[in-house]
């Protein structure tokens, strides 16, 4: 019979981890620090006691089991265990930054808002870019809107400016959001495909649903694969009202206008930047916030009275419209710079609660049935998600100017009113009084008619707004959405939504419904939709709603990926970096090896990616300085002949040094193909970096054949 060992006999021998020595502090807030001599602070529970052994659990016995009297562990188990929050129910993923907004003059005449009032005027904003349809987890580059969220700390309150980068929306009444995002998110069974409104649900419901033919214009276009958060537009959307000192409101559509232009990517692109990089747009707005290239946006109004409203082709209560800029320019009345990202991602980002409805006194609102919808449903959402209604306790939420008010107790309440009193009016003479001179007073708009659920005649025409978007773009911008049409209509399993939609696109644009019909291979075109109000095909384009026309006027903010091997032309390499810089815009090295290579001088070079894991799709532009050692062995290399392939086939512009030619060759690109394939130096790395300012050779896109072409 083998002979019984004891469980303390096999065990493993016992460590014991070593306590540092310390001793007590006190902190400035008067709670207890225990600080290692010299060292780090020592590591407690939430409680504030310190931590022995944050290792190991507490046990009977080596391999005995664990007791409950480790209130270490149970501690931070039950915190872990309790970590999430429920994601926004739209626009769930999202990233933030901190900054200023800065009045350039007073705005008295229109508003008496306190932010507006006086020149070089400085108010604190936290903002929060964000996709709509996708989880938190979701890629960057998904075809969606984005959120473009701004609050900012004003002395009268915070005004929230919860916009998206797109001008106008999909639905008219806010009693359509739950279906409409239902429709665009995964389907319910399956519950895929995420991020995408390439399935049936979205384009079954959108097909049924005219009034949302403007937004689709909008959406099929690049406007939704932008390139960088600091390069896209956003806006109000709905009419708002300025009211000045005398009470005196005029209508006002709110603009941020990127410094430094518009840019899309392609979509071809978009597809492979979230394989290569999901975090695309996070990780671009961090670096060019941490390097110190803050982000810059005007914010311009277009401001109108009653009788431009009366006389306007369409309802400018109507979210699915806008006014062009053509007709009534946007006027620039300050800037938003975000100059600090947050500390921490949950506290500021995740927590920060956006709502409508928070104005200060001379800003109000409209009756657009959409934005007092959303007025209604902000703060709900607040209370589901961040638990309880204390949500303005928390740092991110709290207003910057002085406050008090009688609100008290509830879950997490960190400031309570102090004092006996806590009701008004009292007649103690304690506590804060309403002030009917300083406090917001709503504009006393004269409202009349009959209760009905009802939809305007003013709100019928849902096509000729999209039809002058669609004339409005640039050649390849029209390309670019007969493609995303056809690629989002091919994933539909249905033909008969497919035949619908086309039917829609026929009262926007007859070749457009054409070109989506024949790529999607119809056999017969259908009808065109039944529309409440011919298409006007008298509205001129305007060319405000281009991107290409929109685009930098430099390469600034941009970034240039360099493939380098050893050998690497020392000169040249010093040259274009130099000249990139001098742009203010930024470069990465690719190198065979992530270590970096050895240059034509014998001086070592770091890289920032090895070939794989620095595709073409990341940069704005590309350069090739290969040595004609290393020749031989990079042009077999498959990573390096699809980070030229791509940039060529996503129209963009790329430099290369004699020696490099044999690897173009090998992609298949003759190296006098157009003007956006430089030799380097050529006229000079200055004279090739002031090229990269257009950044894409869009002409060559038909012969590449590329999916959006
Ligand atoms: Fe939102 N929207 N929305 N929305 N929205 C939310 O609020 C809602 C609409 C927008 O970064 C939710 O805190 C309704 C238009 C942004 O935290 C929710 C309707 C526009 C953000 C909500 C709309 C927006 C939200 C979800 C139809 C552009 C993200 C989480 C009437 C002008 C803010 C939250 C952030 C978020 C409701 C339509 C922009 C549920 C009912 C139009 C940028 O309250």
């Amino acid at each position: 019979m083998a002979k019984k060992t004891s469980a303390a006999s096999q065990a493993p021998k016992v460590t014991t981890a070593t306590i540092h020595d310390q001793k007590l502090l006190r902190g400035a807030g008067g709670e207890l620090h225990q600080i290692a001599e010299g060292k780090a602070p020592v590591l407690t529970t939430a409680q504030g006691g310190p931590v022995a052994d944050d290792q190991n659990s507490l046990r009977v016995g080596p391999r005995g089991p664990l007791v409950v009297d480790d209130f270490h562990f149970r501690e931070k188990i039950f915190h872990f265990d309790h970590e999430r929050i429920p994601e926004r129910v739209v626009h769930a993923r999202g990233y933030g930054a901190h900054g200023y907004f800065e009045t350039y003059e007073s705005l008295a005449a229109y508003t008496k808002a306190d932010l507006f009032q006086r020149r070089g005027q400085k108010t604190p904003a936290f903002v929060r870019f964000s996709t709509v349809a996708g989880n938190k987890g979701s890629a960057d580059l998904a075809r969606d809107v984005r959120g473009f969220a701004v609050k900012l700390y004003t002395q009268e309150g915070n005004w929230d400016l919860v916009g998206n980068n797109i001008p106008v929306f999909f639905i008219q009444d806010a009693i359509k959001f739950p279906d409409l995002i239902h429709a665009a998110k995964q389907e319910p069974d399956r519950a895929f495909p995420q991020a995408q409104t390439a399935h049936d649900n979205f384009w079954d419901f959108i097909s049924l649903t005219p009034e949302s033919m403007n937004m689709i214009m909008w959406i099929m276009s690049d406007r939704t694969i932008p390139r960088s958060l600091r390069f896209m537009e956003g806006f109000g959307v709905h009419t708002f009202r300025l009211v000045n000192a005398k009470d005196e409101s005029t209508f006002v559509k709110f603009h941020w206008k990127p410094k430094l232009g518009l840019q899309s990517v392609a979509w071809n692109e978009a597809v492979k930047i979230n394989g290569a990089d999901p975090d695309f747009h996070r990780r671009d707005l961090w670096h060019a916030i941490q390097s110190g290239n803050f982000p810059e946006w005007e914010l311009q109004v277009q401001l109108f009275d009653q009788k431009f409203a009366d006389n306007f082709d369409f309802d400018v209560l109507d979210p699915t419209k806008i006014i062009p800029e053509e007709i009534l320019p946007p006027q620039p009345i300050g800037r938003l710079v975000l100059d600090r990202m947050p500390d921490n991602f949950f506290a500021e980002t995740e927590q920060v609660a956006f709502m409508t409805q928070n104005v200060p006194p001379g800003i109000d609102f409209s009756n657009d049935p959409l934005l007092q919808g959303r007025n209604f449903s902000y703060l709900d959402t607040q209370l589901k998600r961040l638990g309880g209604p204390n949500f303005t306790h928390l740092p991110i939420n709290a207003p910057k100017c002085p406050f008090a008010h009688f609100q008290q107790d509830g879950h997490m309440a960190m400031r309570n009113p102090t004092g006996r009193v806590n009701y008004e009016p009292n007649s103690s003479g304690e506590g804060p009084r309403e002030s009917p001179t300083r406090g917001y007073r709503h504009f006393p708009a004269e409202e009349q008619g009959t209760k009905a659920r009802l939809r305007p005649e003013s709100f019928a025409d849902h096509y000729s707004q999209a039809r002058q978007f669609y004339i409005s773009q640039t050649a390849p911008e029209q390309r670019h959405i007969a493609s995303a049409l056809t690629f989002e209509l091919s994933k539909v399993e249905t033909p008969a939504i497919r035949e619908r939609m086309v039917s829609h696109l026929l009262n926007i644009d007859e070749t457009l419904a054409n070109t989506v019909a024949q790529k999607l291979g119809f056999r017969a075109m259908p009808k065109p939709a039944d529309a409440a109000v011919p298409t006007r095909q008298d509205l001129a384009p305007s060319p405000a709603l281009s991107i290409v026309e929109r685009g930098p006027k430099r390469f600034e903010g941009r970034k240039l990926g360099i493939l380098i091997t050893d050998g690497v032309d020392i000169k040249l390499l010093k040259g274009l970096t130099a000249a990139i810089t001098g742009e203010k815009a930024v470069f990465e090295l690719i190198a065979p090896k992530v270590g970096g290579v050895k240059a034509s001088d014998g001086t070592w070079i770091q890289a920032h990616h090895m070939i794989d894991g620095g595709p073409s799709v990341l940069f704005d532009a590309v350069a090739l300085l290969i040595s004609a050692d290393a020749i031989a062995d990079i042009v077999n290399e498959a990573a390096a002949r699809d980070f030229i392939a791509d940039a060529f086939q996503h129209c963009k512009f790329i430099g290369y040094d004699q020696s490099a030619i044999p690897l173009l060759e090998k992609a298949g690109i003759d190296s006098e193909r157009d003007e956006g394939v430089l030799p380097l130096p050529g006229d000079g790395p200055s004279a090739f970096v002031s090229e990269l300012g257009k950044l894409r050779i869009w002409d060559r896109e038909p012969s590449v054949k590329l999916g959006n072409a």
